[in-house]
């Protein structure tokens, strides 16, 4: 007989109702406190799940290896569910809301026979904050609830905080079988609720992130006004103690972890300037009382890319996570440690790569191809609060102003280092018109550009019509606006060399972006923005080729009329629903591009 450490008769009932469903042998009540989590940490150990790591290295440290087809989101398995088509508009996957109940239905069926189920109460910003969401997620997975741990804020004082709110959203994951043919991620904004089976990479299961805090909050926040995005929230310290913020959208495996929390490059130290982390991922927004926007992340750890990361990269990060970290998918080496391609410190010798297979360097498989060590989308979850840039006003309810909004994409060639935009309106069309080529993040072809408006291709939980069109109605809202930019780290030269050196030498592009913001330094107009003006950002120290600054900063109106083809057919794709304004904006920068 299961024991309810609830009376809220909503939640009773739905638990009740779900595990008739997946018939789990025992339902556990998640606490938050760190008996419970030892004990699953144990038991996950035992099962296999996690393998322990070096206790004097890395403590509290642990290794999870996904399924080798189970390894990123996968989109195509992904689904918008409301009553109306129309609704999930024309870049979703949809399902009518009794289809795929029904589909899911029988994949859920016994699922969880022989298994635990354990309900994790967990907030999406801080407990009791009123923009904060409650959700409840039911799953059979130990590694689900140890990374929710690290996640969310979960446990009693959620619990209570449901029975104040009397509302929360469904999450309900199993593994099930783990196969791919039987796998679905279902998400029905209209009844609050999430469905996830087949699946266990982070990205599918750990409800709260992107299925709730993006798919189904931006559904909310349409509702209610205001925005959910796939943006980095971070501070930049003057050394006057001022403390301006950013939002920025980037897609997944572009560098929002790095940027989120770099450290100044030599060449600026000098300047005295210290950031501040407040998220790598998600960022909140609302217009405040005060005319401007505000921000909070809803998450409490980052759910980090490994391959790449080293004390070059982003230091902070390799001091993040030396404790208290879940890593997947990595390689093991003989001495319990962890190493990704592009990580610090020598080549291992050999190790167990990311399949469980025996590895050494330079191995190949039948086709030739290299061995890879770790998976090019394997993960770290970490704590926010063992970040030496961890924000002080994390667990703020109002959490912080936004001077600035960037938009930016993985581009070789086209959009320049940065521009800004000419007013709130042309932002949105920037946001709107954003791509960038595919990485290990999504399930797809390597390198291929897709259109990724706001970053929020993948992530939008209604017509992103509908979307666009609330971007231009909270801009009417405002009466101190965050100025938006364009930025891209990615622009390489004619042998496909990257032009800007990218990781903490992007603070300088910060820089010149909170100038603008403050009126600090005018800009060149171009057909496509503004542009910095030569000598405008600070280049102290960079040994960079006075022509690569020129080619980075250059527009090709011929390239730029030929993305216009590209845009044009991404708007046509919403019919008479894209609102007339981006129509106006693509005329008035066709128009722009054809003059002089
Ligand atoms: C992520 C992603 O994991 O965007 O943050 O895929
Ligand atoms: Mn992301």
């Amino acid at each position: 007989m299961t024991k309810f450490p609830t009376h809220n008769k909503k939640l009773k009932d739905w638990v009740n109702k779900m595990a008739r469903l997946c018939e789990p042998d025992d339902i556990v009540w998640i606490d938050g406190s760190e008996a419970q989590k030892e004990t699953l940490e144990q038991e996950a150990l035992a099962s296999a799940e996690l393998i322990e790591l070096n206790k004097e290295r890395l403590p509290g440290c642990f290794l999870h290896r996904t399924a080798v087809d189970d390894v990123a989101r996968t989109e195509h398995l992904t689904y918008i569910c409301t009553r109306r088509k129309h609704d999930a508009g024309p870049t979703n996957n949809w399902m009518s809301p009794r289809q795929a109940y029904k589909k899911a239905r029988e994949i859920f069926k016994g699922a969880m026979k022989a298994r635990t189920m354990y309900v994790i109460p967990f907030s999406m910003g801080p407990v009791g904050s009123e923009f904060s969401k409650i959700g409840v997620e039911l799953t059979d997975s130990r590694y689900v609830v140890l990374n929710m741990l690290i996640m969310a804020r979960v446990g009693e004082a959620v619990l209570r905080q449901v029975e104040k709110e009397d509302d929360f959203t469904r999450c309900l994951h199993s593994k099930a079988q783990l196969d791919i043919n039987k796998r679905l991620i279902l998400h029905f904004p209209e009844d609050n609720t999430i469905w996830s089976v087949g699946s266990g990479y982070g990205g599918n299961v750990l409800l709260g992130k992107k299925c709730l805090s993006l798919r189904i909050a931006s559904f909310l926040a349409k509702k209610e006004g205001w925005l959910a995005e796939h943006m980095l929230i971070m501070g930049i310290e003057e050394p006057n103690g001022h403390i301006e913020y950013i939002a920025a959208a980037f897609p997944s495996a572009c560098g929002k972890t790095n940027l989120a929390m770099l450290l100044p490059p030599e060449g600026l130290k000098a300047k005295g300037y210290r950031i501040w982390t407040v998220g790598d991922d998600i960022a909140w927004m609302r217009v405040d009382s005060d005319g401007s926007l505000w921000a909070v992340n809803p998450e409490t750890g980052f759910f980090g890319v490994a391959p790449g990361t080293n004390s070059e990269t982003n230091p902070n990060m390799v001091e993040t996570i030396k404790k208290d970290t879940i890593f997947t998918n990595v390689l093991l080496k003989p001495d319990k440690t962890v190493w990704w391609e592009g990580a610090d410190g020598e080549v291992p010798a050999e190790g167990i790569d990311w399949q469980g297979q025996p590895w050494k360097p330079g191995m190949r498989d039948s086709q030739g191809n290299t061995v890879k060590a770790a998976h090019p989308n394997s993960r770290f979850t970490t704590p926010i609060a063992n970040c030496p840039s961890a924000s002080f006003r994390i667990h703020q309810h109002h959490g912080v102003p936004i001077s600035a909004i960037i938009f930016g994409g993985r581009r070789a060639h086209l959009t320049p280092l940065v521009y800004e935009s000419f007013n709130w309106q042309h932002g949105v069309f920037l946001g709107a018109t954003m791509a960038s080529e595919l990485t290990a993040a999504q399930m797809g072809k390597l390198g291929q550009v897709r259109r990724d408006p706001m970053a929020m291709f993948p992530f939008c939980g209604y017509n992103m019509a509908d979307y666009f069109r609330h971007w231009l109605d909270i801009g009417k809202r405002m009466s101190k606006y965050p100025k938006i930019f364009h930025v891209n780290w990615f622009r390489t030269d004619e042998k496909g060399k990257f032009l800007w050196p990218g990781f903490c030498e992007n603070l300088r592009v910060l820089e010149w972006i909170l100038d603008r913001y403050n009126n600090k330094v005018e800009a060149q107009k171009s057909p496509i923005g503004y542009l910095p003006k030569s000598g405008d950002i600070d280049l102290t120290g960079l040994d960079l080729p006075k022509e690569n600054l020129e080619k980075l900063l250059s527009i090709d109106r011929k390239a730029w009329l030929e993305e216009l083809k590209g845009i044009k057919e991404f708007f046509r794709k919403f019919k008479q629903d894209l609102p007339q304004e981006l129509w106006q904006e693509f005329r008035d920068l066709q128009q722009r591009l054809k003059q002089d």
